[in-house]
């Protein structure tokens, strides 16, 4: 038996290449959260655990991450089957409550060990590829208007992206529109133009802001309520011909079980850490998918391999209508990966090879690492 030898987790703070300007948040880097897990035929296993805005975004912190993984987590996977990671992660549930993005990264990491071990891809371990390529959107959240239309213009003009996000519900619902509805325009016809509040508005104030957003031609609202208004969420999906998404209130198979039964969205952003893990982020598809809710790719903005994983998993869907965000490599100035992720033609392409199909260039790993 190959057994779970060691685990270890890594905080590296990577800046990120301007202010990401969020609801709950002003991003100035990005601490990344990356666990390795040894087996003991030597194989590394590596996922990610990243999240966004220390506790503004999640319940669960980078330290807290850590610290949960090596004084909880890893003492009850040390010695287990490394080549069976449902089971293992089941006895760790058993366990372990909650966690979902620690749970993720180490299931993360136990998968790409075994596919390396295998020498077959991660999405292959998942059931196969449908599609290697996933158009890719970029949030355009410098906070500024003017800067927000010169970057969208330079993303159209080197083909990396045309799905742009615009993140707002800081300002006003009027100012916040009229930032929206001014960059509208000028990509008009040229780009797909989304917003995400991120929770932060009332369902008065969303009433409002989405009647001005469906007349500037915004074409998906974003988690516009709080996460537990579900039948809030219900409400505007039935009034507004906008599609309504999903994004902080799924955390895994029964929310969106909730969601689905309720009508209360008309997609669902599907991101693998919020959900805990690759199998429950795949479950959450399903259950959209079954209630004939379209599918889209969350991210938590997380480095290279977190952002491998969840496009490994992304391949997968039988649908993918929304396309992917994930994008979070493409914000840091420094690249933690061997060889970085390909973007081109307003995609990013699903890596090959064995496991993730990436490796961490460690040198650079330890350079941003907190812990030297
Ligand atoms: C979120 O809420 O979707 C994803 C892209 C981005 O800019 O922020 C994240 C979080
Ligand atoms: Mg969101």
């Amino acid at each position: 038996m190959t057994k779970i030898e060691r685990i270890e987790a890594i905080i590296a703070d990577v800046p990120t290449i301007r202010p990401h300007v969020l609801a709950m948040a002003t991003m100035m880097s990005q601490a990344v959260v990356l666990l390795l897990v040894t087996r003991s035929d030597g194989i590394v296993g590596v996922g990610e655990a990243t999240t966004i805005g220390g506790l503004a975004y999640g319940e669960e912190s980078p330290e807290g991450i850590k610290l949960a993984v090596e004084t909880y987590l890893a003492p009850l996977l040390l010695g287990h089957d490394a080549d069976q990671p449902a089971a293992v992660m089941a006895m760790l549930s058993g366990h372990v409550v909650g966690n979902r993005f620690a749970k993720c990264a180490l299931e993360t990491a136990l998968l790409d060990g075994l596919g390396q071990a295998r020498g077959i891809a991660m999405s292959e371990l998942l059931g196969g590829r449908v599609r290697s390529q996933l158009p890719v959107a970029w949030t355009l959240a410098s906070g500024e208007t003017g800067r927000d239309i010169e970057e969208g213009e330079a993303m159209l003009a080197q083909r990396r992206h045309n799905i742009f996000k615009l993140k707002i519900g800081r300002r006003s619902v009027a100012e916040d529109c009229a930032h929206v509805a001014a960059i509208a325009r000028a990509l008009e016809g040229r780009a797909s133009i989304r917003v995400d509040v991120n929770q932060h508005w009332t369902r008065a104030q969303a009433a409002d802001g989405i009647a001005r957003l469906q007349d500037a031609g915004v074409a998906l609202i974003e988690q516009p309520l709080r996460a537990d208004d579900v039948d809030g969420m219900a409400w505007l999906a039935n009034r507004f011909g906008i599609a309504v998404m999903a994004d902080e209130a799924l955390t895994g198979p029964a929310s969106a079980w909730r969601f689905a039964s309720l009508g209360a969205a008309d997609v669902f952003s599907v991101k693998i850490t919020q959900s805990g893990g690759l199998f429950a982020a795949r479950d959450v598809a399903t259950i959209g998918a079954a209630a004939n809710i379209a599918l889209y790719g969350g991210t938590m903005l997380e480095g290279g391999v977190g952002t491998a994983a969840s496009a490994h998993l992304f391949a997968t869907f039988g649908a993918l209508e929304w396309g992917c965000e994930l994008f979070g490599p493409l914000l840091m100035t420094e690249e933690i990966l061997e060889e970085p992720l390909r973007y081109s033609d307003f995609a990013i392409e699903v890596p090959g090879g064995a496991g993730l199909g990436v490796r961490v260039d460690h040198d650079r790993l330890r350079h941003f690492s907190r812990q030297k």
